[in-house]
């Protein structure tokens, strides 16, 4: 489909226009047109085929000529053109937190910058801060977006790793001679990011695969091509390149392979140590007792030789997991999860339906699923009042009738506001099955409100999750500051649930925060915040997550069937606070 592709090239038509001091009405309109294409169900080269382009919501006569030349060339002519107008460097600029079109317009025009790095120089030689409408403060701001982009560069998040990982697996398991294949490294532990994707495989013509490998279509460059690895780039999935490794393997080393390359590099060091203590060797290539190898065709027979039981994947970060030796917890589990907490649906910003999205909840082998749309003020996301929340109660107990073997809940995901209310008031939310509460605004205030804010959505008895705790979207906008301590006492002591949202840009809580949760005797609900029915897949991203913060089903709400976790709740909204 080529939908996201047109709605990419239509929102940075809108960008390069603002950059430009373009008329608003018409970066609005392209804005428009981009959300209309993206929320299309059905291809866009099939509603051009019926010349039925201008039926779309905000596509007018130009804009729909302009998705004919897209259709018909690949390119649209004034986006070409205004790419052609604006120095290389300007749109990139828009990529840093804090730097909108205005500023970067200031920025071009008065000091001549034209790139990150005329940025970083006169941020650095305080021109910047004396430009008028800039500030030390906003300076200071734009200077930390530079920072994170720095530190989340070259890094893609899991969710959209993975699928490509995937994809390539499932092309290189179909080559000749392939025996085995499995992804290894970052990818295989469950990061919230990866650097590379690491492919592992077992095959006796280790130059013929690795030659075929660098010929797959998706490749765009290749590094190294060699009888045992091949390493390429192919087009990243949110941009740039991202970069992967082959390794072929003799199937006697296999094991021992796919322990070494999926690491973390920190648990591997500890385990030679294991072995080292043991006078023996370990390496990629297997367990060695002096020349002899002890162990090596599977992974689990190195960690039986060492006296430890196998870890799983998730685990592997020199965080205890070697210390405790036989006494890791079982973990929670894709198959555990018994419902999704937090989807939306076409009431707020979804795209589809209650019943769709009951549906293919039902599918997935779900025996519950919380409806839990937008409140009043993310006007933006079409947020409901209090008229229309009642009525979508109903609508939702009315399509709660209609599915078989799935119990709808009414939910909401209730906006925190900045002074720390909500955004209903108690006798409205008292209606609903399932109240989230969620901070989408004001998000830069400092640690003692942003903490006072949670603390108080937590302490109102019909608020039974904290959605997406920190509010960080990975690679684009870091965590709010919190107190933590105090966030996770807080929970534990008003028994209210804290998110793992499944989200592939939040992963929120993240691993090492949803340990801390644990420990401080929280409970945590894993949900994906699908806006449609193919995001409710998401749910193996936070099971992963979760993992890597060591959660056992115990830890998580929407393990438990309905009945426990309906006395859950009216628990929660019946403990004195
Ligand atoms: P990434 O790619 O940055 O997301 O992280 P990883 O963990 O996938 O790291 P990568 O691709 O550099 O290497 C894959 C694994 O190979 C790594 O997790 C552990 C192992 N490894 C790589 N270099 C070393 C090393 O110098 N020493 C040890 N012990 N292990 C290494
Ligand atoms: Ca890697
Ligand atoms: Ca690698
Ligand atoms: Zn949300």
């Amino acid at each position: 489909m080529v939908n996201p592709e047109i709605a990419a090239v239509f929102n940075e038509i809108a960008d390069l226009l603002e950059l430009t001091g373009g008329d608003p009405f018409r970066v609005n309109s392209y804005r428009k047109a981009a959300r209309s294409i993206e929320d299309l169900t059905e291809d866009i080269a099939d509603v051009a085929n019926r010349g039925e382009l201008q039926n779309i919501p905000g596509v007018g006569k130009g804009t729909a000529e302009r998705i004919m030349q897209y259709l018909k060339t690949g390119k649209v002519a004034v986006h070409q053109e205004l790419l052609n107008s604006i120095p290389r460097g300007l749109p990139e600029l828009l990529t840093v937190p804090g730097l909108g079109p205005k500023k970067v317009q200031a920025l071009h025009r008065e000091l001549g910058v034209n790139s990150m790095a005329d940025l970083e120089a006169v941020i650095a030689d305080g021109r910047a801060e004396r430009l008028p409408g800039f500030g030390k403060k906003s300076v200071e701001k734009i200077a930390e977006g530079l920072a994170f982009l720095k530190r989340s560069a070259g890094r893609t998040p899991l969710g959209a790793a993975l699928p490509l990982a995937e994809g390539l697996r499932d092309a290189v398991r179909e080559f000749t001679g392939v025996r085995r294949i499995e992804i290894a490294g970052s990818a295989r532990r469950g990061c919230e990011t990866v650097g590379d994707i690491d492919l592992l495989c077992i095959a006796d013509d280790g130059e013929r695969v690795v030659n075929a490998f660098t010929k797959l279509p998706e490749v765009t460059g290749v590094r190294a091509a060699g009888g045992t690895k091949g390493s390429v780039l192919v087009a990243g999935p949110v941009r740039g390149e991202i970069q992967v490794d082959l390794r072929v393997v003799p199937e006697e080393s296999f094991g021992a392979a796919l322990q070494y390359f999926t690491g973390s590099k920190e648990h591997n060091v500890r385990l030679r140590e294991l072995a080292v203590r043991r006078g023996w060797k370990l390496n990629e290539y297997g367990l060695f007792d002096g020349d002899r190898r002890i162990a090596g065709r599977e992974e689990e027979e190195i960690y039986e030789k060492l006296d430890l039981r196998p870890i799983p994947p998730e685990l592997r970060e020199d965080r205890g997991e070697i210390e405790c030796r036989g006494e890791i917890p079982r973990l929670v589990s894709l198959a555990d999860i018994k419902g999704d907490m937090h989807v939306h649906s076409t009431a707020s910003d979804g795209r589809s339906t209650i019943e769709e999205m009951a549906e293919a909840a039902g599918k997935r082998g779900y025996r519950y699923l919380a409806i839990c749309d937008h409140s009043k003020s993310s006007v933006i996301a079409n947020g409901l009042d209090e008229t229309r929340l009642l009525r979508h109660i109903q609508d939702i107990r009315a399509a709660g009738e209609r599915v078989k073997g799935l119990t709808l809940l009414a939910g909401i995901e209730c906006d925190i506001l900045a002074n720390g209310s909500l955004d209903y008031p108690d006798d409205i939310l008292a209606q609903l099955d399932w109240v989230i509460a969620s901070i989408h605004s004001a998000q830069q205030q400092d640690r003692a409100s942003l903490t006072r804010r949670s603390i108080a959505a937590m302490e109102n008895p019909y608020v039974c999750c904290l959605g997406h705790p920190s509010g960080r979207l990975l690679g684009r906008r870091d965590a709010m500051d919190l107190d933590w301590d105090e966030l996770f006492a807080t929970a534990a002591r008003t028994g209210c649930a804290l998110e793992i949202s499944a989200s592939w840009q939040r992963l929120d809580l993240k691993d090492v925060h949803i340990r801390q949760a644990i420990d401080a005797g929280c409970r945590l609900a894993i949900s994906t915040d699908a806006h449609s029915t193919d995001q409710l897949d998401q749910m193996p991203l936070g099971v992963q997550t979760a993992r890597r913060g060591w959660a056992t089903p115990e830890h998580i709400l929407n393990t438990l069937p309905v009945a426990r976790l309906r006395a859950w709740i009216a628990a929660k909204r019946k403990r004195r606070m």
